[in-house]
């Protein structure tokens, strides 16, 4: 079997993904998830112009020497854009090597060690009450895993927090200017979740999300005040750029850490593994797609520490639906995030995986089990949209 031919989309069904479908000669296709929120575009132009040329007459069933030909022989190593574009192509080879075989990609990897995967749901509200509302609602609706999130008083607006039923981590338009104080934040979380343990109990796990907002001093003084209420864990409690900067937090608090959306490869956890410094690494197939996070989980495992995906909704669902093979398949993974996506996405990107009951459960057919309607995608263009940048009250942009 050959690659004959590999295209990109982009296209924006309430929000922008990218798309790689590689085509072989024996007619099985394999598709990709190349989206890198607020940066669609680079990496849909690194696949384009730098890696498609490069795919055409090799044999797809090679998926770790192209890894390795892509990743080593750009020169360039590592950085968001290159292992974005790197994972499109790996997750689509799996999905072509499955189909091949006629098989469930989990299979490929070792076959299930779990029956369902546990998913962690957002729940978030513009006041405390409204928040342990929303937390109840998914409770009610079978999660067993939940991070809440709550708008800041004296804060115009929170990251995570609207007021409609569905968040969008990015904003049309050029980036949305926002106000932060970690004075204000670090007062006012420990509360949240003194009420919100009193409000549901004991049988959900709560989670958290700070968004590298602390400093590891901060992120320290945070999680000591939030041990009573035993999160399941703290997520990106301070920047991972300095892995040493986790010594801090973790020398002062017992309150589970854990940290890696925006990491792109192995060698981001290399202290944060070795030195057991959080328990949890949550980088998606977006880092260099399943065969880079099988080494990772694999690194992770020797050192206690567990593997749980991100899953926000910048993600297309090809990668939640690769993503649910590697979580059926590796033993270190403890839970994934799963924030649904909208209507208009999901149309544009037929799929069988499916949620139950807090649940999550891989597709069944041949490959990772997530297909691209082509023509849908096509009336839905390319439309700009961003992250929002930080300001501290004094006009500073937020550094941490
Ligand atoms: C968040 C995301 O899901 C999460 O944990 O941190 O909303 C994240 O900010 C976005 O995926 C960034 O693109
Ligand atoms: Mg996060």
């Amino acid at each position: 079997m050959r690659i004959s031919d590999a295209k990109v989309f982009v296209c924006c069904p309430g929000r922008n993904f990218v798309t790689l479908k590689i085509y072989t000669d024996s007619g099985v296709y394999g598709l990709g998830d190349g989206t890198l929120n607020g940066r669609e575009l680079a990496v849909a132009s690194y696949l384009r112009d730098h890696i498609v040329p490069c795919l055409i007459g090799r044999d797809p069933s090679q998926i770790e020497d192209i890894w390795q030909y892509l990743y080593k022989g750009a020169y360039w190593r590592k950085g968001p854009v290159t292992m974005t574009a790197i994972a499109a192509v790996d997750v689509a080879l799996w999905d072509i090597k499955a189909k091949a075989l006629d098989t469930p990609l989990y299979n490929l990897l070792g076959g299930k060690v779990r029956d369902r995967v546990m998913v962690y749901g957002h729940a978030y509200g513009t006041t405390i009450e409204k928040t342990i509302e929303d937390v109840n609602r998914h409770i009610e609706s079978g999660y067993v895993a939940v991070r809440a999130q709550s708008a800041i008083p004296g804060l115009s607006s929170t990251y995570g927090v609207t007021t409609a039923r569905a968040y969008e981590p990015a904003q049309k338009g050029l980036p949305a200017e926002h106000s932060w104080s970690s004075e204000k934040y670090l007062a006012f979380v420990p509360t949240l979740f003194e009420q919100l343990r009193t409000a549901v109990g004991n049988d959900v796990h709560l989670l958290h999300d700070v968004h590298h907002r602390l400093t590891p001093i901060q992120a320290a003084s945070l999680g000591r005040a939030l041990e009573p209420y035993r999160l399941f864990w703290m997520e990106d409690a301070t920047t991972g750029e300095l892995q040493e900067g986790f010594r801090i937090v973790r020398q002062h608090t017992t309150t589970p850490l854990a940290v890696g959306e925006v990491f792109d490869t192995i060698w981001d956890v290399k202290l944060l593994v070795t030195e057991q410094l959080v328990d949890y690494l949550r980088l998606s197939l977006r880092a260099g797609g399943i065969s880079a996070l099988r080494k990772i989980a694999s690194f992770a495992e020797m050192y206690h520490v567990q593997m749980g995906s991100h899953g926000a909704s910048d993600l297309s669902p090809v990668t939640m639906g690769a993503a649910l093979h590697f979580d059926s398949a590796v033993h270190n993974v403890a839970i994934q995030e799963y924030m649904p996506h909208s209507k208009e996405t999901l149309d544009v990107f037929p799929r069988a995986y499916r949620f139950a009951d807090g649940y999550m459960h891989p597709a069944e057919a041949p490959g990772h089990g997530v297909d691209f309607d082509e023509a849908l995608a096509d009336k839905y263009p390319y439309d700009p949209a961003y992250l929002p940048v930080n300001r501290k009250l004094d006009g500073t942009l937020w550094d941490w």
